[in-house]
């Protein structure tokens, strides 16, 4: 009887040794890549908060792209969901201070694609200067009109550049979480000085949703929270510890 709880104790220590070693892996923040490809996957991560600044550690949990913009800097493009809402944020290295400098988020809602924009594609515009306005699509052109049931903000300079933060509901976008959806996608910013436009995926034009990429949620958890593996292992050792002492009592 004496061995059966020094087994039993030396399988609790094991299991909780276990499960710490687990919860440390799913603190550490998961982060899909789409270098220069065509897809970009919406992880789960934490909710931001949309004040145009992007604070250390806010985005970590996001998937980011990259693009090259004035003289070889970089824009990097964060994205994110928390199962109700789009994240979308842009660090963007530009020092001259514009205020028509611009990123700009397209969505293809119906993932449809087409040689021209169709009713159902959205851009989602945020100037330098403030300005932040929704594009929607009117005979095949993009027209502009006020931000409609989404938000967004700037920060006018970190010292290397601007930054950008956007919020935008599922219900705007088609999106209904626990559904398989993709959208199509393309990310663009314009650069006052010397007037160049930039964006992604490789061969991205805003008048051609056919070259955009895609927008995806991780499977099979779309566009919700993902239930970590390591929570399901945690599960079945507590389970076999519980379950150990009874297994000792039908063999005895
Ligand atoms: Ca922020
Ligand atoms: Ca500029
Ligand atoms: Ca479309």
């Amino acid at each position: 009887m004496r061995k059966s709880f020094i087994v039993l104790g030396q399988v609790l220590v094991i299991a909780v040794l276990i499960a710490g070693l687990l919860l440390i892996s799913i603190t550490t923040p998961v982060r899909a890549h789409s270098t220069g490809g065509e897809t970009v996957v919406a992880v789960y991560g934490t909710t931001p908060t949309v004040n145009g600044i992007i604070s250390a550690g806010e985005w970590d949990d996001a998937s980011t792209v990259t693009f090259t913009v004035t003289d070889g800097a970089t824009c990097t493009v964060y994205v994110k969901q928390d199962g109700s809402h789009l994240y979308v944020a842009f660090d963007i290295l530009d020092a001259t201070g514009d205020n028509l400098d611009l990123s700009e988020v397209y969505l293809d809602v119906e993932h449809d694609g087409g040689e021209n924009p169709r009713t159902d594609d959205l851009l989602f515009k945020v100037r330098r200067d403030g300005v932040i306005k929704e594009g929607y699509v009117v005979s095949g052109g993009w027209v502009l009109r006020d931000p409609d049931g989404w938000t967004a903000a700037r920060l006018w300079h970190t010292g290397t550049g601007w930054q950008t933060e956007y919020s935008i509901p599922y219900s705007k976008i088609g999106v209904t979480a626990g559904e398989e959806k993709t959208l199509g996608v393309m990310f663009k910013t314009y650069d006052q000085t010397p007037g160049s436009s930039f964006g992604w995926p490789h061969d991205w034009s805003y008048m051609e949703p056919d070259t955009w990429a895609d927008l995806t949620s991780p499977s099979p958890w779309f566009w919700i929270p993902e239930i970590p593996s390591s929570l399901v292992a945690i599960a079945l050792i507590l389970a076999a510890v519980i379950a150990y002492p009874h297994m000792r009592k039908l063999h005895t």
